[in-house]
């Protein structure tokens, strides 16, 4: 049997014990210790009266361990000053622990240089830097951008931006019903004229983790640089941007028990040599004069003004506290959570779990159920200390090619339970109960 995840989850939840009683179906060998759930004050508390919370929401963002914010706070109260400027004490304190952060940054995701890691304010910010200076200056009309339709906004829109700014065509690798790219258009889709693929390793939606090593070596095998959109894989699952065949690589801190305000591009040393700089002003300059300036050296080039200093230390402790854990074992978890969510949400009469089967998806689980709204059962669960999110999760044209205007979704982090899984498998059943149409009857459990 699972182990209680906290004796105050179950000590302030009555209905904790029906949360518990159905968890055969998950093999707590491959779960991490509750006893991990200690490290994050937030998840102590009580929401809407008595209901434990349950956070369920971190394709979103994720919670912090007291080991980041201690390092917020140590930063702020002994460290703090702004870097690569003074010559005092404290902006040397500042500056050594920033670009140690940036090392940890490099290593966790295998880059051969630091100075191939450019912080910025996360994933949007990083893929528009490279829309903006990569693809102003390597992308004219007649030329082509393949993307997936299961983006994110922020993987789509930059280029439909560059898209009318160049005259240049933008093409979208299909999916099949069940969520998956249909590698086989990539044939056709690549041409001579295709100049980037920019493609999520894992969708915000779906969960499908896609073949990004495989798009890679087909596209650079066109001519094309790849971009690959590490959002929601990043913080979840082991990556080496060299082994994926990665020339530029953007996520996010926040999505990693990191702070907001921080995220990452990597780019191949190459590329980011020879892109001219995106925002001008402090830092970034070799020199200036009245009429011109020359940009820093690399990474500097690319981090105009001042950057978000603190928080950046603070990823750096966020990277140390998830390899201290283990990206395996975060993985193996989440994905034993994930198996067993898909199972008992499939419990509930005509829910529809959007995506892959669970062997082929990251830890995150999206429905749609016959009645009512996405949006009513996210505040229903809520009602019931349960966080997740309901709406388009900025994949619209996705859930277009879907056939629906919404999902809702679940996702799971280190410091999620399988009790919490059953919190929200009875919770949904229990609002398809009460909004199923009248005269209706449950349809019959399968033998
Ligand atoms: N790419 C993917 C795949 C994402 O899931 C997100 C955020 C982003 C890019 C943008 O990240 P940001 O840190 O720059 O905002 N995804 C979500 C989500 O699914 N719900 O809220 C934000």
């Amino acid at each position: 049997m699972w182990p209680i995840p906290n004796a105050k989850f179950a000590m302030t939840n009555p209905s904790s014990v029906i949360f518990m009683s159905s968890v055969a179906g998950i093999d707590s060998s491959k779960l991490l210790p509750a006893s991990l759930r200690e490290d994050f004050p937030i998840l102590e508390q009580l929401v809407h009266g008595d209901h434990p919370l349950v956070f369920l929401d971190n394709a979103a963002s994720t919670q912090r361990p007291r080991q980041v914010i201690d390092v917020l706070r140590r930063v702020y109260e002994h460290d703090y000053a702004n870097v690569h400027r003074g010559i005092h004490t404290l902006s040397e304190r500042s500056t050594e622990q920033y670009e140690a952060a940036r090392e940890k940054v490099r290593a966790f995701i295998g880059a051969e240089k630091s100075l191939e890691i450019v912080f910025t304010s996360g994933s949007t910010a990083g893929i528009n830097l490279v829309a903006r200076s990569w693809g102003d200056a390597n992308i004219k009309a007649g030329d082509e951008i393949l993307v997936t339709t299961m983006e994110h906004h922020s993987n789509l829109v930059p280029w439909q931006q560059l898209t009318e700014r160049s005259g240049a065509i933008l093409k979208h690798i299909p999916i099949t019903d069940d969520g998956e790219l249909v590698l086989d258009a990539l044939d056709s889709l690549l041409t001579k004229r295709t100049k980037l693929v920019a493609v999520a390793s894992v969708s915000n939606v779906l969960g499908t983790i896609n073949p990004v090593r495989e798009i890679a070596r087909r596209a650079h095998a066109a001519g094309a640089v790849v971009l690959v959109d590490a959002a929601q894989s990043v913080p979840h699952v082991p990556t080496n941007v060299r082994e994926l065949g990665a020339d530029f690589l953007a996520f996010s801190g926040h999505k990693m028990l990191g702070p907001t305000g921080i995220g990452v591009l990597y780019g191949r040393e190459e590329l980011l040599d020879a892109m001219p700089a995106f925002l001008g002003g402090g830092s970034m300059i070799n020199r200036v004069w009245p009429d011109r300036f020359t940009p820093a050296e690399l990474p500097a080039k690319f981090e105009a003004g001042t950057p978000p200093i603190a928080p950046a230390i603070a990823l750096g402790a966020a990277i140390d506290y998830l390899n201290l854990i283990g990206l395996e074992k975060i993985q193996q978890h989440e994905h034993e959570l994930c198996r067993y969510a898909y199972e008992r949400l499939l419990e509930v009469d005509g829910l529809r779990i959007l995506g892959p089967p669970p062997d082929r998806r990251a830890g995150l689980v999206s429905f749609t159920l016959p009645e009512p709204h996405p949006h009513d059962i996210a505040q229903l669960l809520d009602e019931e200390g349960i966080a997740v999110r309901a709406g388009h999760h900025c994949a619209w044209p996705l859930h277009d090619r879907l056939g629906i205007p919404a999902s809702t979704r679940a996702s799971f982090y280190l410091y999620n339970t399988a009790a919490e899984v059953d919190a929200l498998a009875e919770c949904v059943a229990k609002i398809r109960d009460r909004f199923r149409p009248r005269g209706r009857k449950r349809a019959p459990k399968p033998a």
